[in-house]
């Protein structure tokens, strides 16, 4: 069933409906879902979902309908990447110039000593194979506290790359070069900006509606009580991000531990949806989380309304 202001579909455009699939979409336990649209198909880039050791690979899905889903399997494998080892998690897709990039963190390091944080993979097509562009991590240190994962990319209007990240309650943007695998610099000439808005834990999200920047993130310990997501506007992609409210919470008629999110709107529309994973109330296994996604609806000066999670 689609929604009022479901876009017909064109006499060769793709069918944009938007019927919503059940949830969890797809099959198996996965995390931390990144949606992007390349030419016609939305992506979603997740976690493997399974504990630390066995997060050595990626999969992807896509959809020309948000409801039929193809399963694209190990699009990033850890062997490709020399300097991980463990912890594959949270890849953020972009394309730019004919060029697809997945952003990855790995090895889950506890201190600059470590060798992992976040790397940068580049394919020919969306589905990869993906390969390491770098050889090293293009983040491989804490800066601001900020420990290097949960990475989101965003590329603006005036074609100016961002890359948000941060775990440990510190949350950095940075700028990417028009390469995409290398590290720009602020006016003020330093690379990495603290954006930490109030209760940040990890999971930054950057979106931009009519002229608005949208900052995104997880709450609460990952598999508490309080898992959720949260969000504040600016008139910049750098912030000030001043914490607004609560967008998705645990709902305990329908899942625990829900956010790490992302944010997709149908082309052409005022249509946006929330991708998130959850736990199953069935669930104690703190790995068992699988892939949603919901309705996400604004109020007319913009702010977002709490969203309400399907139940399946
Ligand atoms: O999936 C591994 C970690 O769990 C992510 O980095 C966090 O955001 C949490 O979802």
């Amino acid at each position: 069933q689609s929604p009022p202001g479901t876009p017909a579909a064109g006499p060769s455009g793709p069918d944009l409906t938007t019927a919503e699939a059940g949830n969890p979409f797809v099959d198996g336990w996965y995390a931390d879902p990144d949606t992007v649209y390349y030419d016609g198909r939305y992506w979603v880039f997740p976690t493997t979902s399974r504990g630390y050791e066995e997060q050595t690979f990626l999969d992807a899905f896509s959809s020309t309908d948000l409801v039929n889903w193809t399963h694209h399997e190990r699009v990033l494998d850890i062997a490709d990447v020399s300097w991980a080892e463990r912890a594959l998690w949270a890849p953020a897709p972009i394309e730019r110039d004919g060029r697809y990039y997945l952003y990855f963190g790995a090895n889950d390091i506890q201190s600059d000593e470590e060798t992992g944080g976040i790397g940068v993979a580049v394919a020919d097509r969306p589905e990869g194979p993906y390969r390491d562009a770098l050889g090293h991590p293009l983040i491989d240190a804490f800066h601001n506290g900020a420990q290097p994962i949960d990475q989101d990319v965003f590329l603006d209007d005036d074609g100016q790359a961002y890359l948000y990240y941060g775990g440990w309650g510190h949350a950095n943007v940075v700028k990417l070069n028009a390469d995409m695998t290398s590290l720009g610099a602020f006016d003020d000439g330093t690379t990495f900006r603290e954006i930490t808005p109030e209760n940040y834990v990890e999971g930054s999200f950057m979106f931009k509606r009519d002229g608005t920047y949208y900052l995104m993130w997880s709450e609460g310990g990952w598999t508490g009580p309080d898992y959720s997501v949260s969000y504040a506007m600016s008139d910049s992609p750098t912030g000030p991000f001043e914490r607004i409210a609560r967008v998705l919470e645990q709902d305990p008629a329908v899942a625990r531990g829900s956010g790490h999110n992302s944010v997709i709107n149908v082309p052409g529309t005022d249509i946006w949806y929330i991708f998130y994973h959850r736990r199953p109330l069935s669930e104690t296994d703190g790995n068992h989380r699988v892939l949603a996604y919901d309705r996400m609806r604004f109020e007319a000066d913009g702010t977002i309304r709490p969203v309400e999670m399907r139940v399946a």
